[in-house]
């Protein structure tokens, strides 16, 4: 084909009277690349790195990275900070931000000149369920104190993950949610989200657009404030009325997402879960649990 980046013909080819859309060679006709609120759904093959390196690159933006490693989830340090370095925005600034219970045992690695880690000291929750559930509410008050003076945009994610390629500057823009790779074996409506209407976190039966996965999401410093302090508030009104979401923060997430629509989406591509057999449609793996022996590492 003749395409190349000045001159991209939308459409090339007629064919019983479907139009068929090519950007360079990158089709993908496969998996769905808007929502119907026209976000961008972000899978590998619809979009040109090169080109969004370059436009990046003019802003001078410096990302930050919020992770929590508190008790056990230490030893996912080593394994997260390691990949991250290497996949995560390579080339660009990065802030990690290290949230743990134990500074000591941080293990000492050399980074990228453009990436830094902060290592910030924080108490440990009895209930294990404390410790995800209030991650809202640290990054919340993290960013009124600290944050909006020195990041541009902030990304909250697990730690017990690992990057296996890159995770560029496509991820970029204002609210962005990821896609949870278990939407991929469900259909919509038998997903996870919270429907008992007594849960602040509670979607009618009906509604629901993706389900989105807690461990990877953000968007810019003042979008991540609202989202942290609406869901934190969410869960605190919760715990008032003696009740738990099914999915505690992610579920309180949920909620906000559909009601606040993500300008951007990830597909499941920046999230999988180790526990699912990877079905064609998603041709790289880019992040994925790190699979853990749950009774080992949360008692
Ligand atoms: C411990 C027991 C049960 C659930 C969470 C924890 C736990 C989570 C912990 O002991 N220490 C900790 O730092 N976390 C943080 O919360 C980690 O950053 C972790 O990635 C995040 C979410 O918890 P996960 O990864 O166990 O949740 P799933 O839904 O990925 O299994
Ligand atoms: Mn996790």
């Amino acid at each position: 084909s003749y395409v190349n980046h000045l001159t991209f013909p939308l459409v090339t080819r007629h064919k019983k009277n479907h139009l068929i859309w090519i950007f360079k060679g990158a089709m993908r006709t496969d998996v769905l690349l808007m929502s119907p609120w026209l976000a961008p759904i972000m899978w590998e093959g619809t979009f040109n790195r090169d080109i969004l390196n370059a436009q990046y690159r003019q802003k001078n933006f410096v990302v930050g990275v919020a992770t929590f490693a508190v008790k056990k989830y230490v030893r996912f340090i080593e394994g997260f900070l390691g990949s991250a370095n290497k996949f995560f925005l390579s080339g660009h600034r990065v802030n990690f931000y290290l949230f743990t219970d134990h500074p000591e045992k941080v293990p000492s690695m050399k980074l990228a000149p453009e990436k830094s880690l902060v290592i910030i000291p924080v108490q440990n929750y009895s209930r294990w369920q404390d410790i995800s559930m209030n991650r809202m509410d640290i990054i919340s008050n993290h960013i009124r104190t600290h944050w909006r003076y020195e990041v541009d945009y902030l990304y909250s994610m697990d730690i017990d993950v690992q990057m296996f390629e890159h995770i560029g500057v496509e991820i970029i823009d204002t609210l962005v949610g990821t896609i949870s790779s278990w939407q991929y074996t469900k259909p919509r409506d038998s997903n996870s989200y919270e429907r008992r209407p007594e849960s602040r976190a509670a979607i009618p039966s009906g509604e629901g657009d993706f389900y989105y996965a807690a461990s990877f999401y953000g968007g810019s410093v003042s979008e991540v404030y609202k989202l942290t302090t609406a869901c934190f508030k969410g869960v605190t009104e919760d715990r008032a009325n003696g009740i738990e979401a099914k999915w505690h923060e992610e579920s309180h997430l949920n909620k906000y997402l559909l009601y606040h629509k993500p300008t951007r989406l990830l597909s499941p591509e920046y999230y999988w879960d180790e526990e699912l057999i990877r079905p064609r449609i998603i041709r790289v793996k880019r992040l994925s649990s790190v699979r853990k022996d749950l009774k080992e590492v949360r008692f």
